[in-house]
């Protein structure tokens, strides 16, 4: 029904671009198979990013599960930056071909939006954030969206069966359209706080129809105490100077003795917006920023032929160990048969890379993404954005 590969198709090597294609024919018509070693990397990651987080490698994982392949490499959330192996396959060629462009397709993106998330909440330090992006992105891929948005950094996923597939509640507030269909900014709230389930914050959105401060002062005076926050998802033509709105509304709510009463905003909230408001705003949604995050361009390379060190121009050649400092995070990437050193700093390093897939089995644990994403947020004080 809908424009998308479904898990068969992904697994058997549907997805996969023509030329490696090609390349199996010709390969099967001389009787061409050899063992090789492949290394994924980055040359450069996008907005001058100095590090990302890897994600998407369950996926990659389940892709090659079965097949014939062994693969090593670093667990999901490990940070990375450009010129490290990510990613190492080992395996007779022939049998590796067809996966390559759905291995990357499933790391590149959810690496994106991984870093994009983990770089907000670097900025947002422990204000919560809500992914608010799906709407952004193709319906079949929701998922994967919001769990890399999740174990990035966000505290949460808005849609149902993205929160479902991460057991996690989904967060959301109300709607511009349950105010507009209801007429009026008190009443649905109240109906809100009437009709919902009392363990929902009670959220309301104030910038439908009239001015923010004064909406924000109407829907307190309602509800009071059981007033959470309200929420400004207040349009571009009228944002103008969107820091100076949200002071405005803080004023009035606490010269009014709704001190307690949070300020909740989303639309258009980016890693700089969230820097520029984080000394007003208690909590963000962000949609487009985090969703719509470039992608980490890997790239695939051969490094090694029937154990000979042998790659292209630009890539080097030979099997390698990424090694990081526990300490200080200092990393360093060596070839594979070489001792493992010291960090300048005088600790042991210590390598990055874990066997995921031996000859075919799965050996790799495969975490839950409160894990992975704790496993970020321990890694993020370590690098500066
Ligand atoms: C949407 C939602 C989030 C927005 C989109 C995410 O707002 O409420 O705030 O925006 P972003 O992609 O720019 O980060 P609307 O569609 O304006 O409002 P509604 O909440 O009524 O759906």
């Amino acid at each position: 029904m809908f424009h998308v590969a479904n898990d068969d198709e992904i697994k058997s090597g549907k997805v996969t671009d023509i030329y490696f294609v090609r390349t199996l024919e010709i390969l099967k018509a001389r009787g061409i198979n050899k063992r090789v070693a492949a290394e994924v990397w980055t040359k450069g990651l996008p907005n001058e990013w100095s590090w990302a987080v890897f994600a998407g490698i369950e996926e990659g994982v389940e892709l090659l599960a079965g097949k014939p392949v062994t693969v090593n490499g670093l667990k999901e959330g490990t940070i990375f930056q450009s010129y490290e192996p990510v990613l190492e396959i080992e395996c007779y060629y022939q049998d590796f071909a067809l996966f390559e462009t759905a291995l990357l397709g499933f790391i590149c993106q959810a690496s994106g939006i991984a870093t994009a998330a983990a770089r907000c909440r670097k900025v947002a330090g422990d204000k919560p954030i809500t992914s608010f992006g799906a709407r952004r992105m193709h319906p079949a891929i929701a998922p994967m969206v919001e769990r890399s948005a999740f174990i990035g950094g966000c505290d949460g996923v808005a849609v149902v069966k993205s929160a479902e597939f991460i057991g996690e509640d989904p967060v959301g507030t109300m709607p511009h359209a349950l105010i507009l269909v209801m007429g009026d900014t008190v009443e649905a709230t109240k109906a809100f706080h009437d009709v919902i389930s009392k363990k929902v914050p009670r959220v309301s959105l104030i910038d439908t129809f009239h001015d923010e401060k004064f909406a924000a002062l109407e829907v307190a005076h309602a509800l009071g105490k059981d007033l959470f926050a309200v929420r400004l998802d207040t349009p571009s033509s009228r944002r103008g100077n969107f820091l100076k709105i949200i002071e405005e509304v803080r004023w009035e709510l606490d010269l009014h003795g709704f001190d307690k009463i949070k300020i909740f905003v989303s639309g258009n909230i980016d890693e700089k917006a969230i820097q520029e408001l984080y000394h007003l705003v208690d909590a963000f949604g962000v949609g487009t920023s985090i969703a719509n995050a470039p992608v980490v361009d890997f790239s695939l390379d051969i490094v090694e032929v029937e154990g000979k060190p042998l790659s292209k121009r630009g890539k080097p050649s030979g099997r390698k160990k990424l090694l990081r400092c526990p300490h200080c995070f200092q990393t360093k990437v060596i070839p594979r048969e070489k001792a493992t050193t010291y960090c300048d700093c005088g600790a042991a390093l210590e390598s990055l890379f874990l066997p995921l897939i031996a000859d075919s089995d799965v050996v790799a644990d495969i975490p839950k993404p409160q894990q992975i994403r704790e496993y970020v947020l321990n890694q993020l004080q370590h690098f500066s954005l």
